[in-house]
């Protein structure tokens, strides 16, 4: 027999990948180092679809047709290179190697380069959805060559996650790296769309004073309205679960240190090389930072903060209706980061990226599918130059709305010391630039001082520099 497409790396991803696409009829070749989970996949999952186990390298290329396609599905960096190295001399030209772990788009454009010097189709594919996306559906974000897409496309769709239109949930993003590169902005807004959640949870706690059941109905009513999507849906289940050996909150005991496996950090590092303010995300990310500094915490106990005031029942309510909006208004700003980003990355390595697209495929099977999507993809649909996505009539006019919610809330945050560096970042990003004169003028003035690193001026063209340490007159440079 011969496997439309072999998936080697049989750990919970892989696995399930595979399972996924023997449900949905394609014969499956399945591969691993170690054999034992070959043979555990078949022996529980084999009459779920056509599967042909090998035991080796050779074996489970002699196994697919061709064109061959081949999942790879290990640890990302070294392993990669590692299976990379073991397959692609079994190879022929033509042939598709399909990344799909958490690759580094860098490391994929390397990786794309070398293989086609020999004939073969790299392809990066970011896959979000966690175990259960590979399985019921993922959204996929593979980039690589035109004919590889062609190729291994209607597979994709078919095992891809599907929006509530019925619109299979992977795209061709782009080039080399491309696919990587919008897997890892999706991670980052994920973080910053994550540290949002908490930090409204915080304020409805901490000011409002409701218990972690009181809200998470709060966050299912949430959840009926615009900020639908996966992530409020299970922040509501977690914090309704019960510890079972206290009979405490879930969230109260579990230790407050959140950890993290590294695509957020690479969202910000990428995004100060390519000069894109993801102020949001970085916060998130070092929200996670500090988190996790418990002896620092510990040697911080003591410092001072604001005298405690509760809120009244109705103060509470309508307090948790102006976190709404600070929530809502804070997660446009971050999507219009992450956006930004993906536009200037694909800018940067010409891939061309449709970001229209991209917010399609992110409406179902990821971690940040969300209803408002949907019109992201819409704002994109009608004007692909947009600037940003605040630029957006139907967005700029729902921040108009909220903003003094959204501005009440970082207020009382302040006066609670409750820390909301996701809502202030979120919120001096959309001042800054909506201000129509900023302190950069200033910093240029400084740095012409300190440094003759010279200026321009509002109403004539050129460098100029100032003589600051003689007669203060102004000098063409
Ligand atoms: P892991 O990331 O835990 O990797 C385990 C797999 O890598 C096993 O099949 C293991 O083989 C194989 N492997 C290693 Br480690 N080193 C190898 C080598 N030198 N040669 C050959 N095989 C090697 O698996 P995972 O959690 O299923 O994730 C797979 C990929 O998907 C990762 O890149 C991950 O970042 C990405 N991803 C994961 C999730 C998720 O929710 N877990 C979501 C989205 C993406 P062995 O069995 O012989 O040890």
């Amino acid at each position: 027999t011969s496997a439309q497409i072999g998936v080697t790396g049989l750990a919970v991803m892989g696995r399930n990948l595979a399972r996924n696409f023997a449900r949905n009829g394609y014969t499956v070749a399945v591969h691993n180092r170690t054999v034992s989970r070959t043979k555990a996949l078949v022996e529980e999952f084999g009459q779920e679809g056509d599967f042909v186990a090998a035991e080796t390298a050779e074996e489970f290329v002699a196994a697919l047709e061709r064109p061959r396609r081949l999942v790879v599905m290990v640890k990302a960096g070294e392993p990669t290179d590692a299976v990379i190295q073991e397959f692609a001399p079994l190879l022929e030209p033509g042939d598709m190697i399909i990344d799909g772990g958490n690759a580094h788009f860098a490391d994929t454009r390397r990786r794309e380069r070398e293989l086609r010097e020999r004939g073969i189709h790299f392809v990066g594919a970011g896959i979000s959805g966690g175990e259960e996306g590979a399985l019921h559906g993922p959204s996929i974000m593979p980039g690589g060559s035109v004919e590889s897409y062609e190729s291994l496309g209607p597979m994709l769709e078919k095992i891809s996650a599907k929006a509530a239109d019925g619109a299979p949930c992977v795209t061709h993003v782009g080039p080399d790296g491309a696919g990587h590169f919008v897997k890892m902005v999706h991670n980052g807004i994920e973080y910053a769309d994550m540290q949002l959640i908490g930090e409204a949870y915080q304020l409805l706690r901490d000011v409002a004073g409701y218990s972690p059941a009181q809200i998470a109905d709060i966050f299912r009513t949430w959840n009926t309205g615009r900020l639908d999507s996966y992530l409020i849906e299970i922040t509501a289940e977690v914090l309704s679960h019960v510890d079972a050996d206290t009979g405490k909150p879930f969230v109260d005991v579990v230790v407050d240190q959140a950890e993290q496996k590294g695509t957020g950090r690479w969202t910000v590092q990428i995004a100060l090389d390519l000069g894109v303010p993801v102020s949001g995300i970085a916060e998130a990310v070092f929200a996670r930072s500090l988190s996790g500094h418990a002896a620092l915490r510990a040697a911080s106990g003591d410092l001072a903060g604001p005298r405690p005031s509760a809120l009244s029942e109705s103060e509470a309510a309508a307090f948790a209706d102006r976190v709404e909006q600070a929530l809502y208004a804070s997660k446009i700003v971050s999507y219009t980061q992450g956006f930004h980003e993906i536009a200037a990355g694909s800018e940067e390595y010409g891939w061309d990226i449709d970001l229209g697209a991209v917010a399609s495929i992110w409406r179902g099977g990821c971690i940040i599918r969300a209803a408002f999507l949907d019109r992201i993809r819409a704002a994109y649909d009608a004007r692909p130059d947009l600037p940003s996505l605040l630029s957006d009539e139907t967005f700029a006019r729902e921040i108009a709305d909220a903003q003094d919610d959204w501005r009440e809330v970082q207020i009382t945050a302040v006066r609670h010391g409750v820390p909301t560096p996701g809502f202030a970042a979120a919120l001096a990003y959309y001042d800054g630039l909506r201000s129509p004169r900023l302190p950069a003028a200033l910093t240029q003035g400084q740095r012409d001082f300190f440094g003759a690193h010279t200026y321009r001026r509002v109403d004539r063209e050129g460098a100029f520099h100032t003589l600051w340490g003689g007669d203060r007159s102004e000098v063409t440079a």
